[in-house]
């Protein structure tokens, strides 16, 4: 345990970097592109001011992300090494840190680098509101006077991009752009980190995605859209439960929808429920079935048969829509 907590500056921060040779950099677990870019980016930097740092995560990235971005294939899931110093990259509380969390817990010197305004559960801590933790990594380079490469340069910008809904979440403000036009002048290879985290899909996802949309049905003149896919589409398809992530989108991109609803079948009989809300709640909603989330995203497992799972949901949306 870390007796005493401190905050961080970017100074401070500047100065443990300095004054330590070795570090182990954690993502948190089911890693997204904030994380894994800004993970690399501090590797990056340290590693130019011939510091050693290595990466750990406890789920491995995503093989395409591996193979589009060789430094993301350089995370370990096994930790190894002796370290000066633990770094937390994107964390807002330590059980981010997933199978790494009572090794982290259990280290003297960590830092915490995180922009979810969380608590302190590093010794040493920088905590912002930002909207990426990589403008943390970007206010750190640029006081250490690490020159940006194309390369560091693509991994700060994946980690704003991804965490800012490519500039279009209402957390995107000038901030942002100023960061990336200095990013686009080092070569940031921003077409690529668009596509490969906002455009590409698998033909499997994208039939997946096909029938769920052939299955939209309205309630509430157009106010609720929902759909669902079975456990038998999911092995006709052959497809993962995750090739389902995001198709809930459709549902409440739908110009009349306040409330999307997209329903997947996870086991025999039992719906793992995901629900957007437009200036509409869904987060009591999804309480109500024992789940819980953001105000406007939120998700819960229903069980039961498909159409009473269906009826139930349109029943408590009908209380507030
Ligand atoms: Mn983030």
């Amino acid at each position: 345990m870390n007796s005493a907590k401190k905050t961080a500056t970017v100074s401070s921060v500047c100065k443990l970097l300095l004054n330590n040779n070795s570090f182990a950099i954690f993502a948190h677990t089911n890693p997204d592109g904030d994380t894994l870019g800004s993970c690399v980016a501090l590797a990056l930097a340290l590693r130019s001011l011939g510091k050693s740092a290595n990466l750990f995560c406890d789920m491995l990235p995503d093989a395409k992300l591996c193979n589009s971005f060789g430094e993301i294939g350089q995370f370990s899931q096994k930790f190894f090494g002796k370290y000066d110093m633990f770094v937390s990259v994107d964390c807002g509380d330590i059980f981010r840190l997933g199978e790494f969390a009572s090794l982290y817990d259990n280290f003297g010197e960590t830092l915490t680098l995180d922009h979810h305004g969380g608590e302190y559960f590093s010794r040493y801590n920088l905590v912002t509101n930002y909207a990426s933790t990589s403008q943390i990594i970007f206010e750190v380079v640029k006081q250490l006077s690490v020159p940006i490469d194309d390369k560091l340069a693509t991994y700060l910008y994946m980690g704003l991009c991804t965490d800012t809904g490519n500039f279009s979440h209402n957390n995107t403000d000038k901030s942002c752009f100023l960061m990336a036009s200095v990013l686009c002048e080092h070569n940031a290879q921003m077409e690529k980190v668009n596509r490969v985290f906002f455009k590409d899909t698998t033909l499997t996802e994208t039939k997946l995605l096909a029938r769920a949309l052939s299955r939209m049905r309205m309630y509430y003149d157009g106010k609720m859209a929902l759909m669902y896919l079975t456990s038998a589409d999911l092995r006709e398809l052959g497809a993962d439960f995750s090739a389902t992530s995001g198709i809930v989108q459709y549902a409440i991109n739908i110009d009349t929808a306040k409330a999307g609803v997209m329903m997947t079948e996870y086991a025999p009989n039992v719906f793992k429920v995901s629900m957007r809300g437009k200036d509409f709640s869904v987060r009591d909603i999804c309480r109500e079935f024992g789940g819980g989330g953001h105000l406007y995203a939120a998700g819960c497992m229903i069980s039961g048969f498909l159409e009473d799972v269906i009826e139930k949901i349109v029943r408590v949306v009908g209380y507030t829509i």
